[in-house]
């Protein structure tokens, strides 16, 4: 076998292309074949068991019907965990519930996350016990908050952020007593790290944090008093070398987002371009954004805009009726963070000031309008932070 990696220092890029292919298909078959190798052992393993004792009998049975338990918490966690419990497969106790969890086998991260996050009080409870089962001993906050991250995928819905967080803050600061002056200030810095691991890897954010702004940023933040530098450097050095590893979204793409939309129809927008043209597009009002396509089947959209820090107002038009727009409140120059797909298929930044946009009637329009106010009135995750933020800078230490 040729020794692949004592040439790749001399292959041209297309080479090195190649042979990263290679490589990876190599992996896709290794992972293939042990796939089957433990197919061919569940199937050897029942074969033995077949017609032998009652009892393997009735384990294999079990076993069947805790994959199908798992399969079915996957599709929805409530009805998956009943189905377990009433099958005898799961005892009825928190810490149960919270272990089957923890252990995640053949469980889809998202229903974790989903299940951990409901406001019930067998839920808070099971998430109580769950965090529990972390041990954070002597871990750094970026440690902790990488192997908490990985046992769930954090759910969209700024309430459930908040509980999960807020459990894991207290869990952290229970196994590491003396790092912080508060829950609250393991929570805010949590968060300072969740967002420095965005700024810091994300390719779409320019501007990169240095540590200096990274210690400026959490001044104050631990009951009106600094954490240490050092702490601080740490945890940035970290982030810096090694972003956290995320639970992939298994289900939640662009499709599943257009699924459930606040509002949706046709309307009209005039171009951003010198020649100002109008346009008959089909928006989709969802996840705080609007989404505008050609057709209403078309799977990608022509353009979408973020409609966080936008206003929106009534405005007249002397060719349209019904008219709204979107703008950037007290900053009229500026261009709104959008993007849409030029007549090639690139997608590129948007150029607009204002969207200014013509609905059908009046009704229509009234209703658009409610339902876009609705979408951008300010993200309540932001809010609770910034109050607890509040709250800690405004302690006085005595
Ligand atoms: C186009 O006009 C369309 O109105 C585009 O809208 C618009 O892009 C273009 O603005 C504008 O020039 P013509 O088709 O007459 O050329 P859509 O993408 O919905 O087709 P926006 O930004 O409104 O999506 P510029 O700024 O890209 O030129």
């Amino acid at each position: 076998m040729v020794l692949v990696t004592d040439v790749s220092s001399d292959l041209t890029s297309e080479e090195q292309q190649e042979l990263e292919n290679i490589q990876r298909r190599k992996q896709e078959l290794l992972a293939d074949i042990q796939r089957l190798k433990e197919e061919i052992t569940e199937v050897t393993n029942e074969i033995e068991n077949l017609g032998s004792t009652e009892e393997s009998r009735k384990n294999i049975q079990k076993s069947k019907q805790v994959a199908m338990g798992r399969k079915k918490f996957n599709m929805d966690p409530k009805k998956g965990i009943k189905f377990l419990i009433e099958n005898d497969l799961l005892k009825n106790t928190c810490e149960n519930i919270a272990q089957f969890l923890y252990k995640g086998e053949g469980l889809n991260k998202t229903a974790i996350g989903d299940y951990l996050g409901e406001r019930d009080d067998l839920n808070i409870s099971v998430l109580h016990a769950f965090v529990e089962l972390h041990e954070f001993m002597d871990l750094n906050l970026v440690q902790a908050l990488r192997q908490f991250l990985w046992s769930f995928r954090l759910p969209g819905e700024a309430q459930k952020i908040d509980r999960m967080m807020e459990a894991f803050a207290q869990r952290y600061c229970q196994c590491n007593p003396g790092v912080f002056e508060s829950t609250d200030t393991c929570y805010i810095l949590s968060f300072a790290i969740i967002m420095l691991n965005t700024s810091l890897h994300n390719p779409n954010v320019k501007d990169k944090p240095t540590v200096e702004r990274f210690i400026a940023m959490n001044r104050g933040i631990n009951n009106g008093g600094d954490l240490s530098e050092d702490l601080l450097r740490n945890l940035y050095d970290s982030i810096k070398h090694e972003p956290f590893k995320i639970p992939e979204d298994d289900g939640n793409d662009l499709t599943h987002t257009f699924f459930n939309p606040d509002r949706e129809g046709w309307l009209l927008k005039l171009g951003g371009g010198r020649v100002k043209t109008w346009k008959r597009r089909w928006f989709i009002l969802t996840d705080n954004c609007l989404y505008y396509f050609e057709y209403t089947t078309d799977k990608e959209p022509r353009g979408i805009i973020p409609l966080e820090n936008l206003s929106i107002r009534e405005v007249e038009d002397s060719k349209k009726m019904n008219c709204f727009e979107l703008y950037i409140p007290d900053n009229k120059d500026q261009v709104i963070k959008a993007c849409k797909t030029e007549a090639d298929g690139r997608v590129v930044e948007g150029n607009h000031t204002v969207y200014r946009i013509s609905a059908a009637s009046c009704e229509e329009k009234d209703d658009w309008m409610k339902c876009i106010r609705a979408a951008i009135s300010r993200d309540p995750f932001y809010e609770m932070l910034a109050a607890r933020k509040k709250k800690v800078s405004s302690i006085k230490r005595t």
